[in-house]
């Protein structure tokens, strides 16, 4: 596995970031971060809200495969540390919610560039109503919970629910991590407990820490990896189904073929 990062855009401001890491300038750090602006905009059109700008469908930019990624959570677990670990090597350590923010970053994933979209969405209640239509435009998800606090991990559950609603589907690309391990005296879920969940979600669990920077890349590489797994699955499911086609098509022109010899044949005989 070879890993290379490097983000590609800088948003408006990054909040009065007390960052705690040194190699923030060696990163060529630009985030990319906006409110409810620029990718992840959704147009409001006579009070309704239109369709996302992001298309479904896989996307491209600057030669790059864009992999669209949501990282969901309850409020205060840690997903925009995480996100901003990821980003940036740096530790976020107040809690200042989220409404949503969006980061780019480019990475070397096994040899093939990727340009990571993330969407770091909000925990709190009162920021949620724009959870349907980023759920929609989502190609992967990373579901977080706090190994402190039992409520979020519960709550897991609930995202993982809304995802399936949304998508009308379970097989979507998805990891998920349980944060903070680092506050082991504080732990209130444990690790078997956190892996049991992923094996009833049916997808990849790390135990992360952003304060430590421990399997943060990991969780976000696993996610590309699954997309891209989903992505070969899917296009081998379409060429069998359009070989299984042609072999039905050709059956069915081979018993054509012998009936129409009969009739020819009965004519010819009348
Ligand atoms: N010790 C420790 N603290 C963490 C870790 N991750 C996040 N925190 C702290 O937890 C608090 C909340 O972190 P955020 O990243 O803002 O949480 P969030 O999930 O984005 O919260 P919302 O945006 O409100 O949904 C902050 O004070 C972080 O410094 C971690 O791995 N270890
Ligand atoms: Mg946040």
């Amino acid at each position: 596995m070879s890993i290379g990062c490097s983000v590609l855009k800088k948003s408006s401001k990054l909040k009065s970031t007390r960052f705690t890491s040194s190699d923030e300038d060696s990163m060529q750090t630009q985030l990319s971060k906006s409110k409810k602006k620029q990718q992840h905009q959704h147009v409001r059109e006579n009070g309704n809200i239109s369709k996302p700008l992001h298309p479904v469908q896989p996307n491209m930019r600057g030669g790059l495969r864009v992999y669209k990624i949501v990282i969901l959570g309850d409020g205060g677990v840690g997903k925009s540390a995480v996100t901003l670990q990821f980003v940036s090597h740096s530790f976020l350590d107040y809690h200042d919610p989220t409404i949503e923010d969006s980061y780019q970053q480019q990475a070397v994933i096994d040899n093939e560039a990727a340009l990571l979209d993330i969407l770091d969405t909000a925990g709190q209640v009162e920021f949620t109503a724009m959870r349907d239509q980023y759920m929609r435009c989502g190609e992967g998800f990373i579901i977080c919970y706090s190994v402190t606090d039992r409520h979020s991990f519960q709550e897991a559950s609930e995202y993982r629910k809304l995802i399936t609603r949304v998508r009308l589907s379970e097989d979507i690309p998805l990891v998920l991590i349980a944060n903070k391990v680092d506050l082991e005296s504080q732990r209130r879920v444990t690790t078997e407990e956190g892996k049991n969940l992923a094996n009833q979600f049916g997808c990849p669990f790390f135990e992360t820490s952003a304060a430590l920077r421990h399997y943060i890349d990991e969780a976000f590489y696993t996610l590309v990896r699954e997309i891209r797994n989903k992505e070969i699955q899917k296009s081998n499911d379409t060429n069998s189904e359009k070989l299984h086609s042609r072999h039905r098509r050709s059956r069915w022109w081979r018993i054509r073929s012998i009936f129409a010899l009969v009739f020819r044949r009965k004519r010819n005989l009348n």
